[in-house]
């Protein structure tokens, strides 16, 4: 692969596959410069959103989140371009949606997102985030792929 790409694991979550933005998400991660590597449609069970968002298990939200995750099919991507971790969670926006569309009109939190919890996307928060849920759904992508794009740096 080119040198200097990095990968990030992008979400259109159930709302957004239900509200038929798939597309027009699709045509704006195109448009960014993003590569889409990977892409599949798929269903969440209760299980596999708990271990996806473990780490806000404790959360009083927790039990909200895991039935809007699993409440329809969600598209995962992973996405690749330079930069793909933060310039992806840029094009995001903010968690709030409703924050987004006053902060961040432009981005697709704001274009399809309703609040906090049902806002539409996801996107790795660190390169190490990226790495783990890259492998939570697409087993055949290895690792060493992602490390080693940094020492060809
Ligand atoms: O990385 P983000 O998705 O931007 O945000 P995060 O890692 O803080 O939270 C992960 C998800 O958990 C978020 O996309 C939706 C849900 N969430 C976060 N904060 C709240 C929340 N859900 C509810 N209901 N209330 C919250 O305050």
């Amino acid at each position: 692969r080119c040198l200097g790409k990095e990968r990030t694991l992008a979400m259109i979550k159930p709302d957004g596959v239900s509200g038929n933005y798939t597309e027009e998400i699709k045509r704006l991660i195109v448009e960014a410069g993003f590569n889409i590597v990977k892409e599949k449609l798929t269903q969440l069970d209760k299980e596999a959103a708990s271990a996806f968002y473990d780490e806000h298990s404790s959360r009083s939200f927790f039990p909200h989140l895991v039935s809007y995750m699993t409440s329809g099919p969600v598209v995962v991507m992973v996405l690749e371009k330079g930069d793909a971790v933060s310039d992806w969670r840029g094009l995001i926006g903010p968690t709030d949606a409703q924050k987004a569309k006053i902060s961040h009109p432009h981005s697709i939190r704001a274009l399809c997102g309703k609040d906090s919890q049902r806002n539409c996307v996801h996107g790795s928060d660190s390169t190490s985030s990226a790495e783990r849920e890259i492998h939570f759904f697409f087993k055949d992508v290895v690792s060493g792929d992602i490390a080693s794009q940094h020492d060809e740096l």
